[in-house]
């Protein structure tokens, strides 16, 4: 019967109705197969459905975080903004379920509890949450890699009699905020993005903070009508840049973000006098100037003291000031963070901030929280804590492949994939954007369609064979894994002081192991395109 099984409820089920599962339900069903479509939220959107606390935006310009796959899309669709707010990404992925009809194709509040690879068929079996079984011959996971949040585990937790919220699972109807004793911790972009606008709404916001945050003044502005007329003439010029560059990115605004300005300027030969000239020019991009910074420990540490010297210039207080300062980590470990006044936001009256490396917690009561120095009392506590990254949301899944194993217990010791499409021991399961991959580094909607089409085109062949059944071979895994370490020594990622989410560093007892190809998406996608040229190389197929 090959791929098309009438028997099984489909030919592929997507997990995921975010970014990744919308595209691969329109391309999948544009080649002949039955999709279901199947996701946790009550609305499409992934991401942009769950992360819709006060502030949260895109850091990646808006003409760059959007697909190139439609012309017609590109030119009807209006950007308002040089960093899309929240609700207008959740906008636009909703007017491409409309648009594509792909709502007819996917199951909302159907959150997947298990999966489990039946050998003797060939088939996946999926046990949704709702108590549903689906099957189908292949699975593709657009499970995203910053969708599983993580809470800490504070003592005293559920006594607290206030509200708890969590910024990446925050009430569609949004909270009312106004007059009341907020909490936050957390100061990654989801905390950073948060804290401005709660301190606006809130009576008083005490911000609990256990790690500085390396963030930059994002510039965000509206966009001009010359803008929009301007950068849609240049779209077409524009993808195929960003398909072809390492990061997928096209420079629309001409800002500093997440590169450094000359990677031939050398911090270490810098003369006092530079440096406080490059200070008055740039502000905080001071510190993204200089190319020795990125690769070398004692240039970085130049690098991060014109950081701090422009938090100690920004912040009135001298100790809120010296807590605000990154001390013991490199500028580039941690995934950059772009804010709209951030810093200043702790020169306000009703802003206190509680260094928890200085004052730490001892627990919650039903009051709010006990630090070292006493009571902070609170009505909500509000925890932007981030994600079980990269590989939590496929472990949280049971999910198994041959012999029962599962996926949890095998990446015990960290995820290992090859090239992220697929896994040793999963067979007939996909992933989109997985460990192992480029993964964040590269911007997702071109990074996705690059993706999905690759994956299109492998259940093409495998359809055009009559294959039910593909596999990674684990010597191909090995050898990837083996690169994917080997492009990755020198970075900040792995530097011993660097705790982030792109290594494992960010969750206690997680294993510490960089599941992203450093190799640029450029580089990645001609090795992917020559294992297809090659009878998909790396793969076994019957
Ligand atoms: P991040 O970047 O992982 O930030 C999470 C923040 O929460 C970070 O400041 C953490 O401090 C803090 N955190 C985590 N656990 C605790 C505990 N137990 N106590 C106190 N503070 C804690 O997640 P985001 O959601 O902000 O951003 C994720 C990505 O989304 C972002 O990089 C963009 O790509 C978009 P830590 O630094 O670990 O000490």
């Amino acid at each position: 019967m090959g791929v098309n099984d009438v028997a099984l409820d489909a030919d592929v089920i997507v997990v995921g109705a975010g970014m990744s599962g919308l595209y691969a339900l329109k391309v999948l069903r544009e080649r002949g197969f039955r999709v279901i479509v199947l996701d946790r939220a009550a609305g499409v959107g992934g991401t942009w459905f769950w992360n819709r606390y006060p502030g949260a935006r895109c850091d990646i310009p808006s003409f760059e975080y959007s697909f190139g796959f439609d012309p017609e899309l590109e030119q009807e669709w209006e950007w308002s903004e040089q960093f899309s707010p929240q609700p207008e990404i959740e906008r636009y992925l909703n007017h491409i379920a409309d648009r594509y009809d792909l709502r007819r194709d996917i199951r909302l509040e159907t959150g997947v509890a298990a999966m489990t690879f039946d050998e003797a068929t060939d088939t996946w079996i999926i046990d949704t949450e709702t108590g549903e079984q689906l099957s189908a011959r292949f699975c593709v996971m657009g499970t995203g890699g910053l969708s599983a949040p993580h809470r800490p585990d504070w003592p005293g937790l559920d006594s607290f009699a206030g509200e708890i919220l969590q910024s990446s699972l925050w009430p569609e109807g949004g909270v009312e905020l106004e007059g009341r004793r907020v909490g936050i911790v957390g100061n990654g972009s989801s905390g950073v993005q948060a804290i401005p606008e709660l301190a606006k709404m809130a009576g008083h916001l005490t911000v609990f903070q256990r790690t500085a945050a390396f963030t930059w003044p994002s510039q965000n502005r509206p966009l001009t009508d010359t803008e929009q007329v301007e950068l849609k003439a240049r779209y077409r010029e524009l993808r195929a840049q960003q398909y072809a560059s390492p990061l997928a990115t096209a420079n629309t605004t001409g800002a500093v973000i997440f590169t450094i300005a000359d990677p031939d300027r050398r911090i270490l030969e810098s003369t006092p006098d530079e440096r406080e000239a490059a200070l008055t020019e740039h502000g905080f991009s001071a510190s993204r100037l200089w190319g020795d910074a990125a690769k070398n420990l004692d240039a970085n540490e130049m690098a991060v003291e014109l950081f701090r010297e422009m938090v100690r210039r920004t912040v009135e207080d001298p100790e809120v000031a010296d807590s605000l300062c990154p001390k013991d980590y490199p500028i580039g470990c941690k995934r950059p963070v772009l804010d709209n006044g951030y810093f200043e936001t702790f020169n306000r009256e009703n802003v206190t901030l509680v260094d928890l490396r200085k004052n730490p917690i001892v627990e919650v009561v039903p009051e709010g929280v006990i630090t070292a120095d006493g009571l902070n009392e609170l009505d909500v506590l509000v925890f932007a804590t981030g994600f079980d990254a990269v590989s939590g949301a496929l472990t949280r899944i049971d999910l198994r492949g041959n012999d029962g194993r599962l996926l949890r217990d095998d990446w015990a010791d960290g995820p290992r994939a090859f090239m992220g499409f697929g896994v040793a021991g999963y067979p007939n399961m996909f992933m989109i954007i997985g460990p192992g991959s480029v993964g964040v580094l590269a911007t997702y909607p071109p990074h996705i369609e690059l993706q999905v089409g690759w994956i299109a085109d492998f259940l093409d062949h495998l359809a055009a064979n009559g294959n039910t059944h593909v596999e990674v071979e684990p010597e191909a895994q090995e050898q990837w894994c083996a690169e994917v370490e080997a492009a990755a020594v020198g970075s900040m990622f792995t530097a011993p002081s660097c705790n982030s989410w792109y290594n494992g560093g960010n969750i206690e007892g997680k294993a510490r192991v960089l599941p992203i190809y450093l190799g640029g998406l450029d580089r990645f996608m001609a090795r992917a395109r020559d294992l297809a040229a090659n009878d998909y190389e790396g793969f076994s197929i019957r």
